[in-house]
């Protein structure tokens, strides 16, 4: 018989830094208030949530590697907007960001949540911060609940302790 593990969506105990871009601010506070509200939801005690701002989304990487290795926090959830602009700027900035955010997960172990929304107009942004295609920083929270329980018991034995 297979032996299949999927991991629960419980942030009870769990300490979750929260990265937000100041840029597009009225999208990316709605996507705060969906990752909070996921993250509550799901028993995180508020004063286990830290919330940090950046400027912008190219500053989540960067952001992110700090908190991720402090040691202070069980992952990482990050959340940012990109429209696509005049020029091809936006470009650049959603790859970087999207790039850095894959990197740090990889080179640090910490569950990154990734609540990068892309999009090419306000419109689709707005139905993705609270409204009618859901909170994509809810669903960035839930991930990061889900991996780190995950990581839990698809890691390394625990060593008992005396
Ligand atoms: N930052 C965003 O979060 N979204 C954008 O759409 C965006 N555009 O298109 O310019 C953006 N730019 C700012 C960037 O993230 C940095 O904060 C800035 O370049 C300073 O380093």
């Amino acid at each position: 018989m297979t032996n299949t593990t999927s991991a629960k969506l419980d942030a009870k105990g769990l300490r979750f830094a929260i990265v937000v871009s100041r840029f597009n601010e009225f999208i990316t506070s709605r996507l705060l208030n969906g990752a909070r509200d996921a993250l509550v939801r799901h028993n995180a005690a508020e004063g286990d949530l830290h919330e940090i701002w950046v400027p912008g989304s190219w500053e989540l990487p960067l952001a992110a590697k700090t908190l991720a290795t402090s040691g202070r926090y069980d992952a990482v959830i990050c959340l940012g907007c990109v429209i696509r602009g005049q020029t091809s700027h936006h470009v650049y900035v959603a790859n970087e960001a999207t790039k850095g955010l894959a990197q740090v997960a990889l080179d640090t172990g910490t569950p990154i949540g990734f609540g990068l929304l892309t999009t090419e107009t306000t419109e689709q942004a707005v139905e993705r911060a609270g409204t009618k295609a859901g909170n994509k920083g809810a669903d960035a929270a839930m991930s990061a609940i889900e991996m780190v329980n995950l990581l839990r018991e698809i890691g390394p034995k625990q060593k008992p302790s005396k």
